[in-house]
């Protein structure tokens, strides 16, 4: 898949002020710093079309992309940030609990791991969290041009050894790095993949084609029990 046009759509501060349900979404989560902004400006082919920054804590909004007008991306805050205004820190991780629970047009949460680092505990929770919420997501560990191949490798290792008694068949595992542009095709292929999916079924329950939402109703989902956020 190519990306012809990338247009930033809006900044949003909880669930409700997001645009409406019409475009299929794919998340952006993970640690402050992990490389969420960059990741998506790298798919997206355009440098700045998210802002970077060395200051963990930098996205503090739900930031949503329209790509070829069709499909969004969404660049969330990041956990972890312990500094900073309390109050607000709170707010936005109940927003993006929130969009990640309830949002009926998020198809895939693209879960971020920095592929230098040994398992970290707060990844490992939010992981679990991930799971227990039945939040669809797979893995990709950055910044693979950090690290030799070798420790790439046994930091993933390492931390699918943690996880893997949660799944009866694990999550797909991608790598990529800004830098060096690695893992680009291959991420664009599952949000490809993924909207033919959706297209395919719809189709054969709807012969109008795409459409979101993809997901539960909200309300089937809000009777949930609002279990315990760990960031
Ligand atoms: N070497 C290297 N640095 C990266 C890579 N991706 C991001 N960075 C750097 O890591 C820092 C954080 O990147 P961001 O993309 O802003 O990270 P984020 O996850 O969006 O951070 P928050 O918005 O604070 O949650 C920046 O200094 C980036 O230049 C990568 O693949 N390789
Ligand atoms: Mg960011």
């Amino acid at each position: 898949m190519e990306i012809s046009s990338a247009i930033f759509d809006c900044s949003s501060p909880d669930l409700d002020s997001c645009p409406d349900e019409s475009l299929p979404e794919f998340a952006f989560i993970g640690r402050s710093n992990v490389g969420k902004s960059s990741l998506l400006n790298f798919l997206a082919g355009k440098d700045g079309l998210a802002r970077v920054s060395p200051t963990p804590g930098f996205t503090k909004l739900i930031n949503i992309f329209t790509m070829n007008k069709t499909w969004r991306l969404v660049d969330l805050p990041g956990y972890g940030f312990a500094e900073g205004a309390k109050k607000d820190s709170s707010r936005f991780n109940h927003a993006v609990s929130q969009y990640l629970k309830q949002r009926t047009n998020l198809c895939l949460v693209f879960a971020l791991i920095d592929s230098g680092l040994e398992p970290q505990e707060i990844d490992l929770e939010f992981v679990e969290w991930l799971v227990r919420n039945a939040v669809p997501f797979v893995f990709v560990f950055t910044k693979t041009d950090k690290a030799t191949p070798a420790m790439v490798q046994a930091n993933i290792a390492a931390f699918t050894d943690r996880i893997s008694e949660w799944f009866e068949q694990l999550p797909a595992i991608f790598t990529c790095s800004a830098t060096t542009e690695q893992g680009r095709q291959e991420l664009l292929g599952v949000i490809d993949e993924s909207m033919t999916a959706i297209q395919a079924e719809q189709a054969s329950v709807s012969p109008e084609g795409l459409q979101a939402p993809v997901r539960k109703a909200p309300e089937a989902r809000k009777k949930r029990p609002d279990l315990a956020r760990p960031w």
